[in-house]
């Protein structure tokens, strides 16, 4: 049985990668750290918690020899860094603590793999946020990165080192630039998660109106499950790369808002302009959904859209989820719990 490090195990994606490699036949180290009140409700949600073959390592990424300590003790031949600071929003408050988690973090991975088994295969997850201010329509692996925020300079960082790494010592290193994903078990502080968990408290009387930001921006989401796919496969081809995962589609968060709002059986109509823009539920004339400039950023990222071409004719890989799709399954979701209530 093959041994394989998740690093970020209590989020979206490492939830989902951690149910792919145990159906699989994987041994999982998923690593988490410590905190007073750890959650893993994602792994909880997935029924993968209690599996025979995961097992649950305390970690920090920003403490170099524990990285050694951890390939020593594990014995993996994958490491999946998916661990970082990830909210664009807070790595402008935050930019050194982003810099340390997401930027050195993947360094201290990448020495500990040199020092202790070269052969170790990396991944690391990088983010289509190190476009920013785009340099070209749609982005690809050539497109010229311009990061407009510290987490996407921090992953840039991450993202050459991983480069430089296979470069100078032949280290299996794949950076994998993937668009927005999202799902069910996306962190609510996001804006598609927000949206569905705001749009179901809404339908259940629980919340009478959504706060948003910017609803301009434009962004190519798809499907977390079919993404951590894209990992797997780029850590058993040939040789090290790097790739674009996106689903070459891209909407507003206007557009997001207005599918969730429908998926949940509302009709509701746009009014207004910039920060006095709102939306109206058109049966009961409620006002659904304000904006509130708090959320917007110092910089942002305007318009994303991926091509996923080299992925798709050198992996296999394409997304098959559209957000319609994607949209009702977060609502739908955001629907049962909350009227159940619990942790998520
Ligand atoms: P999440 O925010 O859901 O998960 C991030 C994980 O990193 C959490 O498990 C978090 O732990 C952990 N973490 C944070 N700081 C540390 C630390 N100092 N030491 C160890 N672990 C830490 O992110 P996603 O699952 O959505 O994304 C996975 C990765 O992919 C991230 O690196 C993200 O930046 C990147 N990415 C995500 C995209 C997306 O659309 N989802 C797109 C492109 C890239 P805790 O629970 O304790 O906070
Ligand atoms: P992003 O995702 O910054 O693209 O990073 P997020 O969902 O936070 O924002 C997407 C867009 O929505 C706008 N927006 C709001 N965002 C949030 N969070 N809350 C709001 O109220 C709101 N209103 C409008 C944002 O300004 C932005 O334009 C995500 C993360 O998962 C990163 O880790 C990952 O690298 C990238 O996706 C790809």
């Amino acid at each position: 049985m093959i041994a394989a490090i998740v690093t970020g195990v209590t989020g979206q994606d490492g939830a989902y990668l951690t149910e792919l490699l145990l159906s699989k036949g994987y041994v999982v180290y998923g690593t988490y750290r410590r905190t007073s009140s750890v959650n893993f409700w994602r792994l909880g949600e997935l029924g993968v918690l209690g599996h025979p073959n995961l097992h649950l390592l305390e970690y920090d990424l920003t403490d170099p020899s524990a990285s050694i300590r951890m390939l020593h003790k594990t014995q993996a031949k994958e490491v999946y860094n998916l661990a970082a600071q990830s909210f664009v929003g807070v790595s402008f408050d935050q930019p050194m603590t982003t810099a340390q988690i997401t930027g050195l973090g993947a360094v201290h991975l990448l020495e500990a793999i040199r020092i202790v088994d070269p052969s170790i295969r990396f991944y690391q997850a990088s983010t289509s946020e190190m476009f920013g201010k785009v340099q070209a329509v749609p982005q690809t692996e050539e497109t010229p990165f311009y990061p407009r925020s510290p987490y996407g300079v921090a992953k840039l960082y991450a993202h050459w080192m991983t480069v430089n790494y296979r470069e100078s010592h032949g280290i299996f290193g794949c950076s994998g630039v993937l668009f927005n994903h999202e799902s069910p078990l996306r962190g609510r502080e996001f804006v598609t998660r927000k949206i569905t968990d705001g749009v179901a408290k809404i339908r259940l009387g629980q919340l009478a109106c959504l706060e948003l930001g910017n609803i301009d921006a434009r962004r190519d989401w798809g499907f977390a499950r079919e993404y951590v796919q894209g990992m797997w496969q780029m850590l058993q081809a040939d040789r090290p790369d790097t790739y674009v995962l996106a689903t070459g589609r891209t909407e507003t968060v206007r557009d997001f808002v207005r599918m969730a709002f429908r998926a949940a059986e509302f009709d509701i109509a746009f009014e207004g302009e910039g920060n006095d823009e709102v939306a109206v539920d058109k049966a009961s004339g409620r006002v659904v959904m304000r904006i509130n400039p708090q959320f917007h950023r110092p910089a942002e990222v305007d318009l994303l859209i991926g091509d996923a071409t080299k992925a798709r004719d050198q992996l296999g890989w394409q997304p098959r989820t559209n957000l319609e799709e994607l949209c009702y399954m977060m609502v739908e979701a955001d629907m049962r719990r909350n009227a159940g209530g619990g942790s998520f």
